[in-house]
């Protein structure tokens, strides 16, 4: 039996095991199962994780990238070719873009670079079409957008939101609130600070003992955490990535019967999305301004001393890697050893007059900082 069958197999006895007190155990092993079974298939036998491939992995410029996942078709490349000015081929047909384009917009002085990718198919992680590296891309992504057409786009969200989590790609979720820790004996031992909610003893000490994990301290701090949430603890590659579901294509220019008012009811509810036109540019600047809510950026202004701050070229951070010290380096790897203090102004400081910090300072977005230099 293939490792695709096995899960499918798994799949199906999951579907029909009602989850109750007897069951919960025989649940717990199978969802272990199942993502033991999943990572095999990403990480196929001499494959390296089954990324890459030749002209997938592009070099990186700009402070976070974006890349644009969906079927074919869906008008991926009409909105990277726009949105940056480099171009991307664009055709009705079907799998035009064969290869990682990349290219660069400029966000409120940020430089962003986005990375047009191919479109995917179902069983994408199966090895099917180029799913696997266009995948791989993506998950080294800051953002993803998933790009659906407005006239199917429920049933293509939902598989590619299974592709993509297939991969270890968790979407506009933080990592849980769980932590197992392995021990030498004890067996297992559960503590809980919130109430369980979605999963019980039982199926906790399944996914441990399927990991041959027989003594550990494992404490649930996640509100509502699932046996997926400890799963994806244990397995422990997953990456946490937001996402922004672009709705693309004219939705008032589409045939009234082509889709149904429940259907664009059903639409208008998506969480983080954003109803577009690539073609015709439709609200395109609402998804930009998405976009950088999204990318959670922090923009830190210089202020050279006796001179007003320099607004035209902002230093570009991430939030988590803002400190004066990221921004010092992010200018030249010798300014943190020269400086004397710094002057921060801005949402970050204690007072308006400016507040003198240290390396260790935490910048937050529009700070202005003067480096005193020793
Ligand atoms: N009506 C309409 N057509 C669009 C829109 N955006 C793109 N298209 C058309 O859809 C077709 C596919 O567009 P592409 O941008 O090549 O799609 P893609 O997602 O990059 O496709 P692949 O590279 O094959 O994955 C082209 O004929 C576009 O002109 C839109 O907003 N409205
Ligand atoms: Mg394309």
């Amino acid at each position: 039996m293939t490792t695709v069958q096995k899960i499918k197999e798994i799949e199906d006895e999951m579907a029909k095991t009602q989850k109750n007190k007897a069951t919960s155990y025989h649940l717990g092993q199978l969802k272990a199962k199942l993502a033991k079974l999943r990572r095999e298939l990403i990480t196929p036998q001499g494959g390296g994780g089954g990324g890459g491939g030749i002209g997938f992995d592009v070099a990186r410029t700009g402070i976070a990238s974006v890349g644009f996942v969906g079927f074919p078709s869906v008008g991926k490349s009409t909105l990277m070719s726009k949105l940056t000015g480099t171009h991307s081929e664009v055709s009705a047909i079907d799998f035009t873009t064969l290869t990682t384009v990349p290219g660069t917009v400029k966000v409120h002085g940020a430089p962003i670079q986005i990375l047009d990718l191919p479109g995917i198919i179902e069983g994408a992680n199966d090895g099917r079409g180029r799913g696997r590296q266009v995948i791989a891309v993506a998950r080294t992504c800051n953002l993803i957008f998933i790009v659906l057409d407005v006239l199917k786009p429920l049933g293509d969200k939902k598989s590619i939101e299974g592709e993509l989590e297939g991969f270890g790609i968790r979407l506009n979720k933080k990592p849980p609130a769980v932590i197992v820790r392995k021990k030498d004996k004890g067996g297992i031992a559960i503590t809980n600070t919130v109430p369980l909610t979605n999963i019980d003893h039982d199926e906790i000490k399944a996914i441990c003992s399927e990991y041959k994990i027989n003594n550990a301290d494992v404490a649930i701090r996640q509100p509502n955490a699932t046996a997926d949430d400890v799963v994806d603890v244990i397995e422990g590659n997953r990456v946490y990535i937001p996402a922004i579901y672009v709705l693309n294509k004219d939705i008032s220019h589409v045939q009234i019967d082509a889709i149904s008012i429940e259907e664009i009811d059903l639409l208008y509810k998506i969480p983080n999305s954003v109803p577009i036109s690539s073609s015709v540019w439709l609200n395109v600047d609402e998804l930009i301004e998405k976009m950088w809510e999204a990318l959670d950026l922090v923009r830190v202004y210089t202020k050279p001393r006796g001179l007003p701050p320099d607004y035209s070229s902002p230093v570009v951070l991430r939030k988590g890697k803002s400190t004066v010290e990221d921004f010092c380096s992010s200018i030249h790897k010798e300014i943190a050893k020269q400086m004397k203090y710094a002057i921060v102004w801005g949402s970050s400081a204690k007072h308006s007059r400016g507040q003198k910090v240290g390396l260790d300072h935490i910048l937050e977005d529009e700070d202005v900082v003067h480096i005193a230099k020793k």
